[in-house]
Protein backbone atom coordinates (compact mmCIF):
# COMPACT_ATOMS: atom_id res chain seq x y z
CA UNK A 1 0.00 0.00 0.00
CA UNK A 2 1.28 3.30 -0.98
CA UNK A 3 1.16 6.22 1.92
CA UNK A 4 -1.87 7.97 1.89
CA UNK A 5 -2.35 11.54 0.92
CA UNK A 6 -4.32 13.76 2.65
CA UNK A 7 -7.45 16.04 0.81
CA UNK A 8 -9.26 18.71 2.63
CA UNK A 9 -12.69 19.39 1.69
CA UNK A 10 -14.51 22.88 2.74
CA UNK A 11 -18.38 22.64 2.12
CA UNK A 12 -17.87 18.75 2.96
CA UNK A 13 -21.57 18.85 4.56
CA UNK A 14 -23.17 20.61 1.23
CA UNK A 15 -24.57 19.38 -1.45
CA UNK A 16 -21.98 18.71 -4.15
CA UNK A 17 -19.84 17.39 -1.37
CA UNK A 18 -22.20 14.64 -0.90
CA UNK A 19 -21.77 13.57 -4.49
CA UNK A 20 -18.07 14.07 -4.42
CA UNK A 21 -16.52 12.50 -0.83
CA UNK A 22 -17.91 9.22 -1.57
CA UNK A 23 -16.07 8.78 -5.05
CA UNK A 24 -12.75 10.33 -3.41
CA UNK A 25 -12.79 7.18 -1.00
CA UNK A 26 -12.89 5.08 -3.77
CA UNK A 27 -9.93 6.04 -5.30
CA UNK A 28 -11.60 8.05 -8.14
CA UNK A 29 -10.14 11.25 -7.64
CA UNK A 30 -6.51 10.53 -7.35
CA UNK A 31 -5.98 7.00 -8.41
CA UNK A 32 -7.44 3.70 -7.60
CA UNK A 33 -4.10 2.58 -5.54
CA UNK A 34 -3.56 5.55 -3.34
CA UNK A 35 -5.03 5.59 -0.09
CA UNK A 36 -7.05 9.47 1.12
CA UNK A 37 -6.72 10.66 4.75
CA UNK A 38 -10.35 12.82 4.07
CA UNK A 39 -9.85 16.44 6.70
CA UNK A 40 -13.81 17.42 5.76
CA UNK A 41 -14.16 21.49 6.95
CA UNK A 42 -17.61 22.54 7.64
CA UNK A 43 -18.97 26.01 9.29
CA UNK A 44 -20.09 25.12 13.15
CA UNK A 45 -24.01 24.59 12.56
CA UNK A 46 -23.35 21.88 9.72
CA UNK A 47 -20.50 19.60 11.91
CA UNK A 48 -23.31 17.30 12.93
CA UNK A 49 -24.92 16.38 9.45
CA UNK A 50 -21.03 16.42 8.50
CA UNK A 51 -20.70 13.29 11.92
CA UNK A 52 -23.57 11.89 9.74
CA UNK A 53 -21.53 11.64 6.15
CA UNK A 54 -18.73 10.71 8.38
CA UNK A 55 -20.02 7.78 9.52
CA UNK A 56 -21.62 6.89 6.06
CA UNK A 57 -18.46 6.89 4.93
CA UNK A 58 -16.99 4.63 7.24
CA UNK A 59 -20.45 2.57 6.73
CA UNK A 60 -19.04 2.11 2.95
CA UNK A 61 -15.76 0.23 4.29
CA UNK A 62 -13.97 1.88 1.11
CA UNK A 63 -9.96 0.14 1.62
CA UNK A 64 -8.71 3.11 0.10
CA UNK A 65 -9.88 5.63 2.96
CA UNK A 66 -7.20 5.87 5.48
CA UNK A 67 -9.04 7.89 8.04
CA UNK A 68 -11.86 11.33 8.57
CA UNK A 69 -10.96 14.15 10.41
CA UNK A 70 -13.44 16.97 10.94
CA UNK A 71 -12.91 20.24 11.50
CA UNK A 72 -14.41 23.75 12.29
CA UNK A 73 -11.69 26.03 11.99
CA UNK A 74 -9.88 25.98 8.63
CA UNK A 75 -6.62 26.35 10.05
CA UNK A 76 -6.77 23.17 11.95
CA UNK A 77 -8.02 21.27 9.04
CA UNK A 78 -5.87 21.98 6.09
CA UNK A 79 -2.73 20.78 7.79
CA UNK A 80 -0.33 19.31 5.84
CA UNK A 81 -2.84 18.81 2.97
CA UNK A 82 -1.81 17.40 -0.50
CA UNK A 83 -4.75 18.76 -1.74
CA UNK A 84 -7.30 21.32 -1.27
CA UNK A 85 -10.78 21.75 -2.51
CA UNK A 86 -12.22 25.18 -1.36
CA UNK A 87 -16.38 23.96 -2.53
CA UNK A 88 -17.42 25.90 0.56
CA UNK A 89 -19.11 29.23 -0.22
CA UNK A 90 -21.98 31.75 0.58
CA UNK A 91 -24.75 31.22 -1.85
CA UNK A 92 -26.10 33.24 -3.88
CA UNK A 93 -29.05 35.05 -1.76
CA UNK A 94 -31.97 35.77 -4.25
CA UNK A 95 -31.97 39.23 -5.63
CA UNK A 96 -28.16 39.32 -4.78
CA UNK A 97 -25.55 40.70 -7.50
CA UNK A 98 -22.81 39.08 -8.55
CA UNK A 99 -21.29 42.16 -7.14
CA UNK A 100 -22.83 41.64 -3.81
CA UNK A 101 -21.98 37.53 -3.79
CA UNK A 102 -17.70 38.18 -4.65
CA UNK A 103 -17.79 40.71 -1.74
CA UNK A 104 -19.27 38.15 0.81
CA UNK A 105 -16.82 35.34 -0.21
CA UNK A 106 -13.85 37.57 -0.64
CA UNK A 107 -12.31 37.83 2.42
CA UNK A 108 -12.82 33.92 3.25
CA UNK A 109 -11.03 33.32 0.17
CA UNK A 110 -8.20 35.42 1.88
CA UNK A 111 -7.82 33.74 4.89
CA UNK A 112 -7.94 30.41 3.02
CA UNK A 113 -5.29 31.17 0.93
CA UNK A 114 -3.09 32.76 4.08
CA UNK A 115 -3.90 29.34 5.84
CA UNK A 116 -2.91 27.63 3.15
CA UNK A 117 0.23 29.04 2.81
CA UNK A 118 0.81 28.60 6.97
CA UNK A 119 -0.05 24.77 6.95
CA UNK A 120 -0.91 22.82 4.14
CA UNK A 121 1.79 20.54 2.29
CA UNK A 122 4.20 22.87 0.30
CA UNK A 123 3.36 20.65 -2.87
CA UNK A 124 -0.49 21.84 -2.23
CA UNK A 125 -2.72 21.91 -5.60
CA UNK A 126 -5.49 23.68 -4.94
CA UNK A 127 -9.10 23.57 -6.65
CA UNK A 128 -11.58 26.59 -6.07
CA UNK A 129 -15.05 25.50 -6.60
CA UNK A 130 -17.16 28.11 -4.08
CA UNK A 131 -18.17 31.09 -6.96
CA UNK A 132 -17.23 33.26 -7.81
CA UNK A 133 -14.71 30.61 -8.52
CA UNK A 134 -11.77 32.83 -10.30
CA UNK A 135 -11.89 35.69 -8.66
CA UNK A 136 -11.87 33.71 -5.33
CA UNK A 137 -9.20 31.46 -6.26
CA UNK A 138 -6.97 34.77 -7.61
CA UNK A 139 -8.02 35.93 -4.05
CA UNK A 140 -6.66 32.78 -2.36
CA UNK A 141 -3.41 32.24 -4.88
CA UNK A 142 -2.32 36.13 -4.08
CA UNK A 143 -2.63 35.51 -0.36
CA UNK A 144 -0.15 32.40 0.07
CA UNK A 145 3.07 34.32 -0.98
CA UNK A 146 5.17 31.05 -0.06
CA UNK A 147 3.28 29.07 -2.64
CA UNK A 148 3.36 29.14 -6.53
CA UNK A 149 0.69 30.40 -8.46
CA UNK A 150 0.36 27.13 -10.33
CA UNK A 151 -0.76 25.66 -7.71
CA UNK A 152 -3.90 27.15 -7.62
CA UNK A 153 -6.51 26.39 -9.72
CA UNK A 154 -10.24 27.37 -10.84
CA UNK A 155 -13.09 25.08 -11.53
CA UNK A 156 -14.01 25.44 -15.51
CA UNK A 157 -14.07 21.62 -16.33
CA UNK A 158 -17.57 21.36 -15.49
CA UNK A 159 -18.34 24.24 -18.27
CA UNK A 160 -15.90 21.73 -20.85
CA UNK A 161 -17.79 18.43 -19.95
CA UNK A 162 -21.07 20.55 -20.90
CA UNK A 163 -19.93 21.88 -23.45
CA UNK A 164 -18.47 17.66 -24.64
CA UNK A 165 -21.75 16.14 -23.35
CA UNK A 166 -24.33 18.62 -25.11
CA UNK A 167 -22.26 18.69 -28.49
CA UNK A 168 -22.54 15.16 -27.97
CA UNK A 169 -26.00 14.48 -28.05
CA UNK A 170 -26.83 16.99 -30.73
CA UNK A 171 -24.80 14.93 -33.24
CA UNK A 172 -24.59 11.49 -31.85
CA UNK A 173 -21.11 11.19 -31.96
CA UNK A 174 -20.21 9.55 -28.11
CA UNK A 175 -18.86 12.09 -26.20
CA UNK A 176 -14.97 9.98 -26.13
CA UNK A 177 -14.89 10.94 -29.80
CA UNK A 178 -15.29 14.59 -29.18
CA UNK A 179 -11.22 16.48 -28.40
CA UNK A 180 -10.47 19.71 -28.04
CA UNK A 181 -12.87 21.67 -26.44
CA UNK A 182 -11.01 25.18 -24.98
CA UNK A 183 -13.70 26.83 -22.72
CA UNK A 184 -12.12 30.71 -22.18
CA UNK A 185 -12.38 33.06 -19.55
CA UNK A 186 -14.79 33.19 -16.45
CA UNK A 187 -16.83 30.17 -14.64
CA UNK A 188 -19.92 32.72 -15.32
CA UNK A 189 -22.53 33.66 -18.17
CA UNK A 190 -19.63 35.65 -20.20
CA UNK A 191 -17.52 32.31 -21.05
CA UNK A 192 -16.31 31.25 -24.32
CA UNK A 193 -17.05 27.37 -25.26
CA UNK A 194 -15.14 27.34 -27.94
CA UNK A 195 -15.36 24.65 -30.63
CA UNK A 196 -12.87 26.42 -32.90
CA UNK A 197 -10.17 23.51 -33.17
CA UNK A 198 -12.49 21.02 -31.69
CA UNK A 199 -12.65 17.73 -33.54
CA UNK A 200 -15.13 15.00 -33.51
CA UNK A 201 -14.16 11.51 -34.58
CA UNK A 202 -11.05 13.43 -35.77
CA UNK A 203 -12.67 16.18 -38.57
CA UNK A 204 -13.16 19.32 -37.04
CA UNK A 205 -16.52 19.92 -35.31
CA UNK A 206 -17.40 23.39 -36.57
CA UNK A 207 -17.78 21.36 -40.41
CA UNK A 208 -20.23 19.20 -38.91
CA UNK A 209 -22.41 21.58 -37.14
CA UNK A 210 -24.55 24.25 -38.34
CA UNK A 211 -22.66 27.42 -37.72
CA UNK A 212 -25.75 29.47 -36.97
CA UNK A 213 -26.75 27.21 -34.72
CA UNK A 214 -22.94 27.16 -32.80
CA UNK A 215 -23.00 30.89 -32.36
CA UNK A 216 -26.30 31.97 -31.86
CA UNK A 217 -27.28 28.78 -29.75
CA UNK A 218 -25.21 26.20 -28.33
CA UNK A 219 -22.56 28.92 -26.98
CA UNK A 220 -25.71 30.44 -24.89
CA UNK A 221 -26.76 27.57 -24.17
CA UNK A 222 -23.42 26.95 -22.19
CA UNK A 223 -23.07 29.75 -20.79
CA UNK A 224 -26.56 29.41 -19.05
CA UNK A 225 -26.93 25.88 -17.98
CA UNK A 226 -26.34 26.29 -14.89
CA UNK A 227 -29.00 28.76 -14.31
CA UNK A 228 -31.40 26.47 -16.44
CA UNK A 229 -30.86 23.18 -14.40
CA UNK A 230 -31.59 25.63 -11.15
CA UNK A 231 -34.44 26.32 -12.67
CA UNK A 232 -35.97 22.83 -13.60
CA UNK A 233 -34.63 21.17 -10.63
CA UNK A 234 -34.48 23.98 -7.69
CA UNK A 235 -31.18 22.97 -6.66
CA UNK A 236 -27.72 24.14 -8.65
CA UNK A 237 -25.88 21.39 -10.08
CA UNK A 238 -24.36 19.34 -7.48
CA UNK A 239 -23.39 15.26 -9.46
CA UNK A 240 -22.31 17.23 -12.82
CA UNK A 241 -20.03 19.44 -10.65
CA UNK A 242 -18.82 16.57 -8.32
CA UNK A 243 -17.93 14.96 -11.70
CA UNK A 244 -16.34 18.12 -13.08
CA UNK A 245 -13.92 18.08 -9.51
CA UNK A 246 -12.60 14.52 -10.01
CA UNK A 247 -12.06 14.80 -13.72
CA UNK A 248 -10.42 18.44 -13.20
CA UNK A 249 -7.83 16.40 -10.53
CA UNK A 250 -7.11 13.45 -11.75
CA UNK A 251 -6.35 14.93 -15.12
CA UNK A 252 -4.27 17.06 -13.15
CA UNK A 253 -2.38 15.04 -11.03
CA UNK A 254 -2.48 11.87 -13.76
CA UNK A 255 -1.83 13.88 -17.23
CA UNK A 256 -3.92 14.32 -19.54
CA UNK A 257 -4.79 11.83 -22.54
CA UNK A 258 -2.40 11.63 -25.63
CA UNK A 259 -4.44 14.15 -28.45
CA UNK A 260 -6.68 15.92 -26.09
CA UNK A 261 -6.67 18.83 -23.76
CA UNK A 262 -8.63 20.13 -20.43
CA UNK A 263 -9.72 23.50 -19.02
CA UNK A 264 -8.76 25.06 -16.16
CA UNK A 265 -8.98 28.30 -14.71
CA UNK A 266 -5.19 29.48 -14.01
CA UNK A 267 -3.68 32.17 -13.71
CA UNK A 268 -2.62 33.65 -16.94
CA UNK A 269 0.77 34.22 -17.89
CA UNK A 270 0.04 36.68 -20.81
CA UNK A 271 -0.63 33.83 -23.68
CA UNK A 272 -3.09 34.34 -26.26
CA UNK A 273 -2.82 38.30 -25.00
CA UNK A 274 -5.03 37.66 -22.04
CA UNK A 275 -3.97 40.08 -19.09
CA UNK A 276 -1.58 38.59 -16.83
CA UNK A 277 -2.09 37.57 -12.84
CA UNK A 278 -6.00 36.90 -13.69
CA UNK A 279 -7.71 33.50 -13.47
CA UNK A 280 -8.68 32.64 -16.70
CA UNK A 281 -9.67 29.42 -18.25
CA UNK A 282 -7.58 27.84 -20.83
CA UNK A 283 -7.18 24.84 -22.42
CA UNK A 284 -3.95 23.37 -20.90
CA UNK A 285 -1.73 19.59 -21.34
CA UNK A 286 -0.89 18.30 -17.83
CA UNK A 287 2.13 15.68 -17.21
CA UNK A 288 4.24 15.53 -14.33
CA UNK A 289 1.47 16.54 -11.83
CA UNK A 290 1.46 20.35 -13.79
CA UNK A 291 -0.22 21.61 -16.98
CA UNK A 292 1.13 24.12 -19.43
CA UNK A 293 -1.35 26.44 -22.09
CA UNK A 294 -1.77 24.67 -24.93
CA UNK A 295 -0.02 27.30 -27.67
CA UNK A 296 -0.32 28.27 -31.09
CA UNK A 297 -3.87 28.14 -31.51
CA UNK A 298 -5.51 30.35 -34.55
CA UNK A 299 -7.94 32.69 -32.67
CA UNK A 300 -10.63 33.95 -35.34
CA UNK A 301 -11.99 37.28 -34.51
CA UNK A 302 -15.34 36.33 -33.34
CA UNK A 303 -13.41 33.96 -30.85
CA UNK A 304 -10.94 36.68 -29.96
CA UNK A 305 -14.17 39.04 -29.37
CA UNK A 306 -15.70 36.60 -27.45
CA UNK A 307 -12.48 36.09 -25.18
CA UNK A 308 -12.18 39.25 -24.40
CA UNK A 309 -15.70 39.93 -22.92
CA UNK A 310 -14.86 37.33 -20.64
CA UNK A 311 -11.71 39.21 -19.97
CA UNK A 312 -13.19 42.47 -19.33
CA UNK A 313 -15.49 40.63 -16.41
CA UNK A 314 -12.44 39.34 -15.02
CA UNK A 315 -10.69 42.37 -14.34
CA UNK A 316 -13.79 44.27 -13.21
CA UNK A 317 -14.50 41.37 -10.55
CA UNK A 318 -10.74 41.69 -9.45
CA UNK A 319 -11.12 45.50 -9.09
CA UNK A 320 -14.12 44.81 -6.70
CA UNK A 321 -11.67 43.08 -4.76
CA UNK A 322 -8.72 45.14 -5.07
CA UNK A 323 -8.42 45.98 -1.56
CA UNK A 324 -7.66 42.00 -0.89
CA UNK A 325 -5.04 41.43 -3.01
CA UNK A 326 -1.38 42.17 -1.25
CA UNK A 327 1.07 43.98 -3.32
CA UNK A 328 3.68 41.63 -2.42
CA UNK A 329 2.79 38.59 -4.46
CA UNK A 330 1.85 40.71 -7.34
CA UNK A 331 4.71 40.48 -9.46
CA UNK A 332 4.95 36.64 -9.09
CA UNK A 333 0.94 36.57 -10.75
CA UNK A 334 2.84 39.21 -13.14
CA UNK A 335 5.42 36.83 -13.92
CA UNK A 336 5.02 33.34 -13.85
CA UNK A 337 7.60 31.76 -15.86
CA UNK A 338 9.91 32.48 -12.24
CA UNK A 339 7.52 30.50 -10.36
CA UNK A 340 7.44 27.44 -12.27
CA UNK A 341 10.96 27.27 -12.95
CA UNK A 342 11.61 25.14 -9.98
CA UNK A 343 9.50 22.08 -9.01
CA UNK A 344 9.45 20.94 -5.34
CA UNK A 345 8.32 16.80 -5.57
CA UNK A 346 6.80 15.56 -2.41
CA UNK A 347 9.08 13.36 -0.28
CA UNK A 348 6.99 13.74 3.01
CA UNK A 349 3.66 14.26 4.04
CA UNK A 350 4.75 17.58 5.30
CA UNK A 351 3.69 17.52 8.74
CA UNK A 352 6.87 16.31 10.75
CA UNK A 353 9.76 16.30 8.37
CA UNK A 354 9.66 19.42 6.20
CA UNK A 355 13.06 19.46 5.61
CA UNK A 356 13.23 15.90 3.97
CA UNK A 357 11.26 17.92 0.27
CA UNK A 358 13.58 16.57 -2.73
CA UNK A 359 14.29 19.59 -4.44
CA UNK A 360 14.56 19.51 -8.61
CA UNK A 361 15.17 22.01 -11.60
CA UNK A 362 12.21 20.83 -13.61
CA UNK A 363 11.34 23.32 -15.63
CA UNK A 364 7.87 23.30 -17.50
P1 LIG B 1 -24.34 24.00 -0.74
O1 LIG B 1 -24.98 25.27 -0.28
O2 LIG B 1 -25.17 22.77 -0.85
O3 LIG B 1 -23.12 23.64 0.22
C1 LIG B 1 -22.16 24.58 0.58
C2 LIG B 1 -21.63 24.15 1.94
O4 LIG B 1 -20.52 24.99 2.23
C3 LIG B 1 -22.62 24.31 3.08
O5 LIG B 1 -22.70 23.07 3.77
C4 LIG B 1 -22.00 25.41 3.95
O6 LIG B 1 -22.23 25.19 5.33
C5 LIG B 1 -20.52 25.26 3.60
N1 LIG B 1 -19.73 26.47 3.81
C6 LIG B 1 -20.05 27.76 3.57
N2 LIG B 1 -19.04 28.57 3.91
C7 LIG B 1 -18.03 27.77 4.36
C8 LIG B 1 -16.74 28.02 4.86
N3 LIG B 1 -16.26 29.27 4.95
N4 LIG B 1 -15.97 26.96 5.23
C9 LIG B 1 -16.44 25.70 5.13
N5 LIG B 1 -17.68 25.41 4.70
C10 LIG B 1 -18.46 26.43 4.30
O7 LIG B 1 -23.63 24.38 -2.13
P2 LIG B 1 -23.08 23.42 -3.25
O8 LIG B 1 -24.18 23.09 -4.20
O9 LIG B 1 -22.31 22.30 -2.65
O10 LIG B 1 -22.09 24.44 -4.05
C11 LIG B 1 -20.93 24.95 -3.42
C12 LIG B 1 -20.34 26.07 -4.25
O11 LIG B 1 -19.97 25.62 -5.56
C13 LIG B 1 -21.27 27.26 -4.49
O12 LIG B 1 -20.53 28.46 -4.30
C14 LIG B 1 -21.64 27.13 -5.95
O13 LIG B 1 -21.99 28.37 -6.52
C15 LIG B 1 -20.37 26.58 -6.52
N6 LIG B 1 -20.43 25.91 -7.83
C16 LIG B 1 -19.37 26.09 -8.66
C17 LIG B 1 -19.27 25.44 -9.87
C18 LIG B 1 -18.09 25.61 -10.76
O14 LIG B 1 -18.09 25.04 -11.85
N7 LIG B 1 -17.05 26.36 -10.40
C19 LIG B 1 -20.38 24.56 -10.35
C20 LIG B 1 -21.27 24.08 -9.26
C21 LIG B 1 -21.57 25.07 -8.18
O15 LIG B 1 -22.61 25.92 -8.61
Amino acid sequence: MKRPVRIAVTGAAGSISHSLLFRIAAGEMVGRDQPVILQLIEVPRAMEPLRGIAMELEDCAFPLLHSISMHDRFEDGVVGAHYVLLIGARPRGPGMERSELITANAPVFAGQGRAINEFANRDVKVLVVGNPANTNALIASRNAPDLSPAQFTALTRLDHNRTRGILANHTGANPRGIRRISVWGNHSSTQFPDLGHATIYGEPALAQVDEHWYREQFIRKIQRRGAAIIEARGHSSAASAAQAILNHMYDWINGTPENDWVSMGIVSDGSYGIEKGIFYSFPVRCDYGRYQIVQGLEISDFARDRMRETERELLEEMQTVAELLPEDTEASHRNLSVCLRSGITLYDDGISLPEQYLQTDRVL
